[in-house]
C-alpha cells in the first residue's frame, strides 16, 4: 500500500451540483470542466453514511458518451478515499434495476450509477451521476442534500494516480490499494427475473401462432439483457428485437419509450400488426407496452399489474403487501387497491420515495405515469421486469379467453371504469417564465373564492367545479421526513384533476409538466381517444395557469 501515494488535489467548489429527481444531470461539457466531476464524486464518497473507508461499491451505467472517463475517475478517487472494492460491469453496461439487484444480492455499501436515463447522449448531450444506498435504492433526500452541501464547500479531493483499468476483461484484480471486480452484469439479473415469473407459461404463450413480439432497446443499456431474455430464454428469433446494440449516443436518438420517441417501434407494431410491442429507456428502468391498436398508459399498466398480481409467481408466493403511485400518476391504481382491500400510498415524483415503504414491508407494486413500473424485487423501477410481467399476465389472461393487450384493457375498464390520463411537457422553457406559471397557481389557490368556482372550457362550454387545491407535501410514513412543494394540483367535483410541476431531471432551462386526468364509468367512452376526452380539462388548466401567456408556448414539446 505504501507504494501508492494518496494525492490531495486543491479544487474550487461549484454551486450547481444539487441532485435532482434522480441524480445530477448536466450537459457533457459541464462535467468536462476541470475538477467538476471529481468534486461531485468526492462529495458522494464523503456523504456515504459511515464514510467511504473499507466500503464496496457497485459501478455501472447506460454506457453513454463520457462513461469510461468518469469510471476511471471513480476508480482513482475511490482508491484515494479508502474504498475497499469496486464491482464494475463489463464495458460499464449495467442497467439501473440490475445495479439495484447487484447491490442487494452482494450486500454492498451502495452504488454509483452513470446515466442521464432517457435524456439523449453524446458530446453535447447529457450525462448523469447518481448514488444508491445499501438497500439498492436511490439515496433519500437527506443524503442527496448532504452531497449538495458538501459540493458547495469542498476545497480538495483525494485520489491515487492509477493506470487506466481495462473494463472489457472479466475477473477480479488488485489495482494499487483497491480491488476491482469486472462482472457479467446480465446473467445474474436475468437469472433473478426467472425466479419471479412463470417463464414456462410465457414461453408457451409467445410461441402461439397468432402471437408476435417486438422489443426495442432504443440503443440503450437493455439490449444485451433483452437478447438473453427474448432470444436465449424464450427462444424467439432475431426479428423479435431491435435497437439492442448499446450506443454511446443512442444512435442519435432520444432513448425515451413513449409514443413520440419510440416511433420506430410504434410504426413496426402497426405495420406488422404485432400483438406485443415493448420498449425501454437508456438506463433500462422505464418501459412502454404497445400492441397493435392498443397503447397501455403507464397509469393503467401499474393498476393492471396489481390486479393480475396473483398470476405472477413472486406475488402468488409472497402476497401483495401494498400499492403506491406518484402523486401525478392517475388514480386507476387506487381503485384496484380499494377493491382488493390493500393499503395504498401516494408519494411525490421520483422512485426514491418508494424505498422506505418497501423496506418496511408495506409496499409490493408501484408505478409512475412517466413509464416507470416496478416492485419490491429491487429498489428501482424496472423496464424489463414490467415487460415480462405483462407477458406473464397476457399468458394467464389467454387461458381465461381474454385475448391480447386490448382484451386485458377492455376487461379492466369494464371492471373498474376508465381513467383518461395525459401529460403535456414544455421543455427548455425560460426559468423565470416557468416560475411565473407556478406563482400564478399559488396566487389563485390563495384567493378565497377559487375553491367552489366553476371555470369553463369555452370551446365546449364544459365547466368544472373546483373541489380542492394544494401544493403537494408528503410525510414519509416510516421515517417521518417531510417533502414539500411537490406539485400544484386542482381537483374538481367530478373527480377529474390537473397537476402542474417543474421537472427535476432537465439539464437546461426549466421543463413544465402538466398532468390531466378524468375518470369515466360510461362504457360508451371506453374506446374514446384520450386527447379528445381530455380536451375541455386541458383548456381549463392552461387558462388557469396562464401557461401560454407566460411562456409563449402554444404547444407542448411532448404529449404522452
Ligand atoms: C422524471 C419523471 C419521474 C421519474 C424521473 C426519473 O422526473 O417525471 O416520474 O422518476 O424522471 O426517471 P421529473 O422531475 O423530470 O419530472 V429516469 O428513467 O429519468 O431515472
Ligand atoms: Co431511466
Amino acid at each position: 500500500m505504501s507504494d501508492y501515494q494518496v494525492k490531495t488535489v486543491p479544487t474550487k467548489a461549484f454551486q450547481d451540483q444539487r441532485p435532482g429527481t434522480s441524480g445530477l444531470r448536466k450537459r457533457v461539457p459541464v462535467f468536462q470542466q476541470e475538477h467538476y466531476t471529481e468534486n461531485f464524486i468526492q462529495s458522494i464518497l464523503s456523504s456515504i453514511p459511515g464514510g467511504p473507508k473499507d466500503t464496496t461499491l457497485v459501478v455501472g451505467g447506460d454506457g453513454r458518451y463520457y462513461s469510461n472517463e468518469v469510471v476511471q475517475k471513480i476508480i482513482q478517487l475511490s482508491a484515494g478515499n479508502g474504498v475497499k472494492k469496486l464491482v464494475i460491469a463489463r464495458d460499464i453496461i449495467f442497467s439501473t434495476p440490475a445495479i439495484s439487484h447487484e447491490i442487494r444480492s452482494r450486500k454492498a455499501t451502495g452504488g454509483i450509477l452513470l446515466t442521464a436515463s432517457h435524456n439523449p447522449g453524446g458530446p453535447k448531450a447529457d450525462f448523469g451521476i447518481k448514488y444508491n444506498m445499501d438497500n439498492g435504492g436511490p439515496a433519500p433526500e437527506a443524503v442527496t442534500e448532504a452531497i449538495f452541501a458538501h459540493s458547495k464547500e469542498l476545497t480538495e479531493y483525494k485520489l491515487v494516480d492509477l493506470p487506466e483499468v481495462d473494463l472489457s476483461q472479466l475477473g477480479e484484480r488488485q489495482v494499487g490499494p483497491i480491488s476491482i471486480e469486472v462482472i457479467d452484469a446480465v446473467k445474474p439479473y436475468v437469472a433473478f427475473l426467472k425466479t419471479l415469473f412463470d417463464f414456462d407459461a410465457i414461453k408457451a404463450y409467445v410461441h402461439q401462432p397468432d402471437v408476435s413480439v417486438l422489443f426495442d432497446g432504443l440503443s440503450g443499456v437493455t439490449g444485451p439483457y433483452a437478447r438473453d431474455i427474448f432470444i436465449n430464454e424464450l427462444g424467439l428469433d432475431e426479428s423479435s428485437i431491435q435497437g439492442c446494440e448499446p450506443s454511446p449516443d443512442f444512435n442519435g436518438g432520444h432513448p425515451d419509450p413513449n409514443l413520440t420517441y419510440a416511433h420506430d417501434l410504434v410504426k413496426a407494431v402497426e405495420e406488422k400488426q404485432i400483438t406485443f410491442g415493448a420498449a425501454s429507456d437508456g438506463d433500462g428502468d422505464r418501459n412502454m407496452i404497445y400492441g397493435a391498436g392498443a397503447f397501455v398508459t403507464p397509469s393503467d399498466s401499474v393498476a393492471i399489474i396489481a390486479d393480475w398480481a396473483e398470476s405472477i409467481p413472486y406475488f402468488a408466493k409472497g402476497g401483495v403487501k401494498g400499492l403506491a403511485r406518484s402523486m401525478p400518476t392517475s388514480t386507476a391504481l387506487d381503485r384496484v387497491a380499494k377493491a382488493k382491500g390493500i393499503e395504498h400510498f401516494e408519494v411525490p415524483t421520483g422512485w426514491k420515495f418508494f424505498g422506505n415503504l418497501m423496506d418496511a414491508g408495506r409496499l409490493s407494486i408501484c408505478g409512475e405515469e412517466s413509464f416507470g413500473t416496478g416492485s419490491d424485487h429491487v429498489r428501482e423501477k424496472d423496464g424489463l421486469w414490467a415487460i415480462v410481467a405483462w407477458l406473464n399476465i397476457l399468458a394467464a389472461a389467454d387461458k381465461k379467453g381474454i385475448k391480447g393487450i386490448k382484451g386485458v384493457l377492455q376487461d379492466h375498464y369494464s371492471k373498474y371504469g376508465r381513467t383518461f390520463f395525459s401529460r403535456y411537457d414544455y421543455e427548455e422553457v425560460d426559468s423565470d417564465a416557468a416560475n411565473k406559471v407556478i406563482k400564478e397557481l399559488s396566487d389563485l389557490f390563495a384567493s378565497s373564492d377559487f375553491v367552489g368556482s366553476s371555470p369553463t372550457a369555452t370551446s365546449s362550454s364544459t365547466s368544472f367545479k373546483v373541489a380542492e387545491v394544494g401544493n403537494f407535501a408528503y410525510t414519509d410514513p416510516i421515517d417521518h421526513s417531510v417533502s414539500k412543494n411537490q406539485g400544484h394540483y386542482v381537483t374538481f367535483s367530478d373527480g377529474s384533476r390537473f397537476v402542474v410541476r417543474l421537472s427535476g431531471t432537465g439539464s437546461q432551462g426549466a421543463t413544465i409538466r402538466l398532468y390531466v386526468e378524468k375518470y369515466s364509468q360510461d362504457s360508451s367512452e371506453y374506446g374514446r381517444d384520450t386527447q379528445e376526452g381530455l380536451k375541455p380539462l386541458i383548456e381549463v388548466a392552461l387558462k388557469l395557469s396562464k401557461l401560454v401567456e407566460q411562456t409563449g408556448r402554444k404547444e407542448p414539446t411532448v404529449i404522452t
